[in-house]
């Protein structure tokens, strides 16, 4: 029997370590006495210079101030529970955020914390990804330091015929996280690319471990093309692909990136709880590239066409074709005829 789990968990609070670099950031001059953080924090001294020190550790810049105490100069453009957490508002998404500087593929890595126990809304962050999953075995190229990698464990109380349908919920998120942080125009593609100027910027890869009526965990795999440069996407991509920053010109901060992405993440994630799909999926029909355009649809050796009249409360592609009866699609690769 696998444990059950509360839908809705809150936010544990912040950690000392949290709450010193707030301390740190709320601060006139940057500076302060460790005596001032040791009354603030309700710690001894000793202990202020061992979370300093374990700051550093991870990367933090702190300077000792002579006479004065200690100054925070520059933290690392990492996404770490540490810099996600202070200004994230969710109530369920990023419950617990597990970051790593590399891994093999977030989604493997969820599928093990969801395993052990790991609550609804948990996400795993890498840095970098040796082993990046698309679909159908396919790679997807994780390099370090600019992009986002991101699995999200989610354990909704939904039959597994429709889990195809949090796939959207990942499409919209990623597209309004994109209008939240920069000026680009993002399009969806069915079923789990996100382009800008017709260049594929974000790929989603649902994963599900589930028997045949109950759904353990869903994995949200989300990855986003943020500061990739051009000379770091190989050739011979399956169709074209950008970056948010190669197409608006300007670096995306990673943090707010993510925090936005979290919290659209969550608010559509409440959204069809409370109220199913519908909302999700009138939204996605409004950002899809295709509704309207002929089409053609391949999977392994076999081939479909017709014109695109929708998506149905499943997420399969409602393809018009010749003779005007209606063809559902539930997976393969789309080109625009
Ligand atoms: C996808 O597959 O688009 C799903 C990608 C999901 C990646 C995330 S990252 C976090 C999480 N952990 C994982 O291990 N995966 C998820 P698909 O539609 O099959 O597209 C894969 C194809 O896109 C590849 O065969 C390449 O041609 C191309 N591609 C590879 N890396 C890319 C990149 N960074 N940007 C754009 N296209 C890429």
């Amino acid at each position: 029997m696998r444990k059950a789990f509360s839908s809705r968990i809150a936010r544990s609070e912040p950690t000392l370590e949290q709450r010193l670099l707030l301390l740190f950031r709320g601060s006139d001059d940057g500076i302060l006495s460790g005596e001032s953080i040791g009354s603030f924090l309700n710690i001894s001294r000793t202990a202020v210079w061992k979370h300093v020190k374990r700051l550093r550790d991870k990367g933090y810049r702190i300077d000792a101030v002579p006479a004065r105490g200690y100054r925070l100069v520059a933290a690392p453009d990492a996404l770490t529970e540490n810099e996600l957490a202070p200004g994230l508002s969710t109530t369920r998404i990023g419950c617990r955020i597990v970051s790593v500087p590399a891994t093999g593929s977030t989604n493997q890595l969820a599928f093990q914390l969801a395993d052990e126990g790991a609550a609804d809304g948990t996400v795993v962050i890498a840095d970098t990804q040796t082993g990046g999953r698309g679909r159908l075995g396919r790679r997807w190229e994780s390099p370090p330091g600019v992009n986002l990698y991101c699995s999200v464990i989610i354990r909704p109380p939904i039959p597994p015929l429709h889990a195809p349908q949090l796939t959207f919920l990942s499409a919209v998120a990623v597209s309004r996280a994109i209008e939240a942080t920069t000026r680009l125009r993002p399009r969806i593609k069915w079923p789990n690319d996100v382009l800008v100027n017709d260049r594929k910027v974000a790929g989603l890869l649902n994963e599900m471990n589930a028997e045949t009526d109950t759904i353990h965990c869903v994995v949200l795999g989300i990855g986003v093309n943020l500061n990739m440069e051009r000379s770091q996407f190989p050739d011979g991509l399956r169709q074209p692909a950008s970056s948010l920053f190669l197409e608006s010109g300007a670096a995306v901060d990673r943090r707010e990136f993510t925090r936005a992405l979290l919290a659209e993440l969550d608010a559509l994630y409440d959204g069809f709880l409370r109220n199913g799909f519908g909302e999700t999926r009138d939204e996605w029909l409004a950002r899809s590239m295709l509704v309207g355009k002929r089409v053609s649809v391949s999977f392994g050796e076999s081939e479909t066409s017709g014109e695109v009249g929708g998506i149905d409360a499943d997420g399969a592609l409602l393809l018009r074709r010749g003779d005007g009866s209606i063809e559902r699609v539930l997976a393969g690769d789309v080109a625009i005829l």
